[in-house]
């Protein structure tokens, strides 16, 4: 696991299942339905159990790059943001900056709750093609910022889901910010 202290927060790098993570906020890659699907969507409904969805219906919607958010369900954690990342359609849609937008839209959300830690997946690297390589240096970047900025918000962990998918974080940020 590869670790950074920034200002009194953290910003953590592990392998593994979002939805066991007992954080304040976890969030989701979720379409603009907010109906479901497959990934780390499905995991969240599955294991958050069916109150996530019947406050989902509620919502109407969430357009991409921005973030709703519901309780938790039956999840350890508190909250789940969910938040709507682009379709990669080969980068000249203007998918950099809604991903951007997807993440600080969630982490604003997070701020207004006042919650301390919040965990994300790696948004639109899955069913939605978004190259991971080009998406790691953008999750790292807008999340860095964050927990720069003064508010509640001390810890963000990415839960990478395979261990390839984690070393091309840790490259990422070994990129972001380099060790003194
Ligand atoms: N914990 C952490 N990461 C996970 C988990 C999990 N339990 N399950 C999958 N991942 P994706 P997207 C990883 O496809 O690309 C859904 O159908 C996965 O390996 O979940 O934003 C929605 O409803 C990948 O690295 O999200 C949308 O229609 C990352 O999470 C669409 O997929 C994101 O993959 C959104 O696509």
């Amino acid at each position: 696991m590869r670790e950074l202290h920034a200002s009194g927060g953290g910003l953590h790098l592990i392998q593994g299942d979002i939805t066991k993570l007992a954080v304040d906020a976890i969030v989701n890659a979720a379409n603009s339905s907010l109906l479901g699907g497959g990934g780390v969507d499905g995991a969240i409904h599955a294991a958050g159990g069916p109150a996530i969805l019947a406050e989902c219906r509620r919502l109407g919607g969430c357009p991409t790059g921005e973030a709703r958010v519901t309780t938790a369900g039956k999840l350890p954690a508190r909250y789940v943001i969910h938040t709507v990342g682009p379709i990669w359609r080969g980068g000249y849609a203007g998918e950099a900056d809604l991903l951007a937008s997807a993440y600080r839209n969630s982490l604003a959300i997070a701020k207004e709750l006042q919650v301390a830690s919040v965990a994300f997946p790696s948004i639109s690297t899955g069913v939605y093609g978004y190259p991971i390589e080009q998406a790691a240096p953008i999750a790292l970047a807008t999340t860095l910022e964050a927990l720069q900025e003064p508010g509640s918000l001390r810890d963000i962990t990415f839960v990478l889901f395979s261990a390839s998918d984690l070393r091309v974080y840790e490259a990422a940020l070994a990129e972001a910010a380099p060790r003194p």
